[in-house]
């Protein structure tokens, strides 16, 4: 019996990767994900649905079965904690790094330090093994421009080639973790569907590696 399959997808920058991966493991939505404003999407597959969500809640989505697998950043699932899912496999796309970044000339640091960022849970474990004790500071975006405000020291946040760090006067510092796209399996999901679930990771796996070839031969 075909069981019905429900992957959740990262709209966003990790979509546009995702979908040509997704097309070379025979998966492809029966329309324009780009031109529809729906948020489930039928495939050629009959029993394999997509789901187009926002990222932060791809993990949420697995923990609790809602859907059978996802498509996230290393830093989403790092942040959300991997409870209840399987990593099975890393899709090698939209890579960048996770880092503490400050000002290139930072005023003197009074007190606490002062990190903000949008990685709570991330930056309390980075600086707790580090023994450094922070006050963080929540912010939703534009975390660069806290410590030109004076609202922080320090931000973590994702770096890619530095521009925006370096157009807003800033520099990187530490790296907490490099970043790329992962497959989470849920793991009632990998054990009910495995018959399902485990060839669609074996032919994603040979997409990346395919991927990764194309990569190294250009
Ligand atoms: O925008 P929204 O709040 O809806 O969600 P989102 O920002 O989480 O989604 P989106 O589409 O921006 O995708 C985010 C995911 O892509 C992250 O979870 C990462 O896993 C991955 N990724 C890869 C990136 C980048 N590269 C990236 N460069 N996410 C964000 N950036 C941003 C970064 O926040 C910073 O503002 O780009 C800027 C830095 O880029 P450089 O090149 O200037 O260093
Ligand atoms: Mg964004």
């Amino acid at each position: 019996m075909t069981q019905p399959i429900t992957i959740a997808l990262s709209k966003g920058r990790i979509l546009k990767e995702t979908l040509p991966l997704l097309a070379k493991a025979n998966i492809e939505p029966r329309e324009d994900i780009f031109k529809s404003r729906k948020l489930v999407f039928d495939t050629n597959q009959p029993h394999i649905k997509l789901l187009v969500i926002r990222a932060t809640d791809v993990p949420t989505y697995v923990e609790y079965g809602a859907a059978d697998m996802g498509v996230a950043g290393k830093d989403v699932l790092m942040e959300h904690g991997a409870r209840g899912m399987y990593e099975p496999l890393d899709l090698n796309i939209s890579r960048c790094r996770l880092m503490t970044a400050a000002k290139v000339d930072p005023a003197p640091t009074r007190g606490r330090l002062k990190v903000a960022t949008k990685f709570v849970n991330i930056t309390k474990d980075y600086y707790a093994r580090q023994g450094v004790q922070v006050d963080i500071i929540k912010l939703y975006g534009a975390m660069e421009l806290a410590p030109i405000m004076g609202l922080a020291d320090r931000i973590v946040d994702i770096v890619d080639t530095g521009n925006t760090l370096k157009a807003n006067g800033m520099e990187p510092l530490e790296l907490i973790a490099p970043i790329s796209t992962r497959l989470v399996v849920g793991k009632p999901s990998m054990k009910m569907k495995h018959g399902q679930i485990q060839p669609i990771i074996e032919q994603l796996s040979a997409a990346v590696e395919e991927a990764r070839g194309q990569e190294i031969g250009a």
